[in-house]
């Protein structure tokens, strides 16, 4: 394509998608989030971008997601996903950056040096899936997405309303035909059949019940379960709330992470003493369970830390039981996660943990490094990604095994199957968990009762600049403002963590601060040996963000 033809680029960001703001944007943690009304413009450049990195890509395909997650219903957002379904590399985060934050007027020749600079072969073809949650903004948004990507001669092709793991795993399909259909459709045959198909080899024994509740968030991933829930054929009974009807508002006190943060239960469902509940967030891409004690006082969490470490102990169970003792399975964790959890992973099953930095690209690289590598953050967002070696091991096993070993390399190839390798998915991660549960014959409290969580609190405080924070060590350590970190040090030697088990290196409290990518705030996590300890020493740290980093507005409280 000569120079002059990207006139188009400017003539329709002119007359279709002005940049109406100057406040700046990031590509942060998960693409460009904010208030819906100041995106359009974001997101017709992100159309733009996705053909030349699908260029840059010997022209395989990218996904543009339309979503702000589990963010409330006036905001929107929007993320690029590169051609096996994985998070945009990082070295393009910062070329996003630019395109969406450069003038209108100069938008024409940034594109034309982004080109130079990526290398992108302007005569090759580019295909571009675009996907959107069920916000009343995101219509509007893929439109300025699929003229993003015409203005560059592109091919854009509209999956409609998606849950954001569906988007990641056509993208997936269509540039490796071996991993399934690219279509919603494909993406339920390949999932939900092997769901049905380990479900009809295993009896429904002891405490495990078919029956499950869901909270939809009113987003999409409810949407989507209450179409799958008509092909289930009575292996498991989904009872689903908050599939958006009744005025129930997207992510508003309920869902996934309204349900973690808050550690209650959502509005808009009934409550049943006992009840297994899966909780979703609004682009389905994160899950929580929890259950409500007998008197239906007190809820029971059950986040992604325990379900990595349910998923991790059963394959473990039948990579020994098919004798594929060689396999490496490893489980990746953030600074979020509940550290009575990692006691029990490393103590107990003896599997190896590795933390990494908050965002889900950071995770889902460290498990590339096991042959089976478990990956969840506590907030629900996580998946099982195996090797190419894990895969033909397990596949040569079903074939020449004995009987026993056969049959448990049969169930993993259908576990497999059932895992949506590319990012954390709702969808494919519940189906997990039902049936490792029905396996088991576990109800929830089998479950819950497998080890203790540490009581923990996380607060959000706003400051001028939230990166005035920095931190090192996987977030764990504070590296300024100068100072903070000693602080927060003084406070957390101040209680007990209850770990006292694990070294006298854990026999405090144990609290971290770190900027959010997703919002104007930085985030406060505090674990002690009880609920007040914990609340306490969040207030605390918060206050110390407050007083040391620039706070603004109101003093930090701990209700969130
Ligand atoms: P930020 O806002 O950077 O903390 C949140 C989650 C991440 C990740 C992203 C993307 C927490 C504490 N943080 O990021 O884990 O899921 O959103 O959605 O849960
Ligand atoms: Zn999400």
């Amino acid at each position: 394509m000569p120079p002059s033809s990207l006139r188009v680029v400017y003539a329709f960001a002119r007359e279709m998608h002005p940049k109406t703001t100057d406040v700046f944007i990031e590509y942060g943690t998960a693409g460009f989030r904010t208030k819906a009304n100041l995106l359009e413009h974001v997101v017709y450049r992100m159309g733009l971008l996705a053909v030349l990195r699908s260029r840059c890509k010997n022209g395989r395909t990218i996904g543009l997601m339309i979503t702000a997650s589990h963010n409330l219903e006036p905001d929107n957002g929007v993320k690029l996903i590169d051609p096996d379904g994985e998070m945009l590399e990082q070295s393009w985060e910062e070329i996003a950056t630019r395109l969406a934050n450069v003038s209108d007027n100069d938008l024409e020749s940034t594109t034309g040096e982004i080109i130079k600079q990526v290398n992108a072969d302007m005569a090759l073809k580019a295909s571009v899936y675009i996907g959107m949650d069920t916000r009343y903004t995101s219509p509007r948004l893929a439109a300025a997405a699929v003229h993003g990507v015409i203005a560059l001669k592109g091919t854009p092709k509209e999956f409609g309303i998606v849950t954001t793991p569906i988007l990641h795993f056509c993208v997936k399909c269509r540039n490796d035909n071996t991993y399934g259909t690219p279509t919603e459709e494909g993406y339920y045959e390949k999932i939900v059949g092997a769901f049905k198909n380990i479900r009809q080899k295993l009896p429904v024994y002891g405490a495990y019940s078919t029956t499950l509740h869901v909270d939809g968030a009113n987003g999409v991933g409810g949407k989507k379960l209450n179409i799958i829930r008509k092909s289930l054929d009575g292996e498991l009974d989904l009872v689903l709330f908050n599939l958006g009807g009744n005025g129930g508002k997207l992510n508003l006190n309920c869902g996934a992470d309204f349900v973690k943060v808050s550690q209650k239960p959502p509005v808009g469902m009934e409550l049943t003493p006992l009840q297994r509940v899966a909780s979703l967030d609004g682009d389905g891409d994160r899950l929580v369970y929890f259950y409500m004690d007998e008197d239906c006082k007190n809820m029971h969490l059950l986040d992604g830390d325990r379900i990595a470490t349910l998923l991790a102990s059963f394959i473990m169970d039948q990579l020994k039981a098919c004798g594929a003792r060689d396999l490496r399975i490893g489980l990746v964790q953030t600074a979020y996660a509940n550290g009575a959890s990692t006691r029990y992973i490393t103590d107990d099953l003896k599997i190896p943990v590795t933390c990494v930095k908050t965002g889900v690209k950071h995770l889902h690289h460290a498990a590339l490094s096991y042959d089976v590598g478990v990956y969840f953050e506590a907030n629900g967002h996580g998946t099982v990604v195996y090797s190419d070696t894990a895969k033909s091991v397990i596949r040569k096993i079903a074939l020449d095994g004995d009987a026993e070993e056969r049959k448990a390399a049969e169930l993993l190839l259908n576990f497999i199957d059932m895992t949506n390798e590319t990012v954390g998915d709702a969808i494919s991660d519940l189906f997990m968990v039902e049936t490792v549960l029905c396996a088991r014959g576990h109800d929830a409290r089998h479950w819950y009762n497998t080890y203790k969580d540490l009581p923990c609190r996380q607060l959000k405080v706003t400051v001028e600049d939230r990166n005035a924070i920095s931190t090192a060590d996987a977030e764990r350590q504070c590296t300024s403002p100068a100072g903070l970190q000693a602080r927060i040090d003084e406070l957390s030697s101040a209680y007990d963590s209850g770990r006292a088990f694990l070294s006298s290196a854990y026999d405090s409290g144990r609290a971290f601060v770190r900027p959010s990518g997703t919002e104007d705030v930085v985030r406060v996590y505090a674990e002690a040996d009880s609920q007040h300890s914990a609340d306490k020493l969040a207030a605390e740290v918060a206050q110390a963000v407050y007083d040391m980093a620039g706070g603004v507005g109101d003093r930090p409280t701990v209700s969130e």
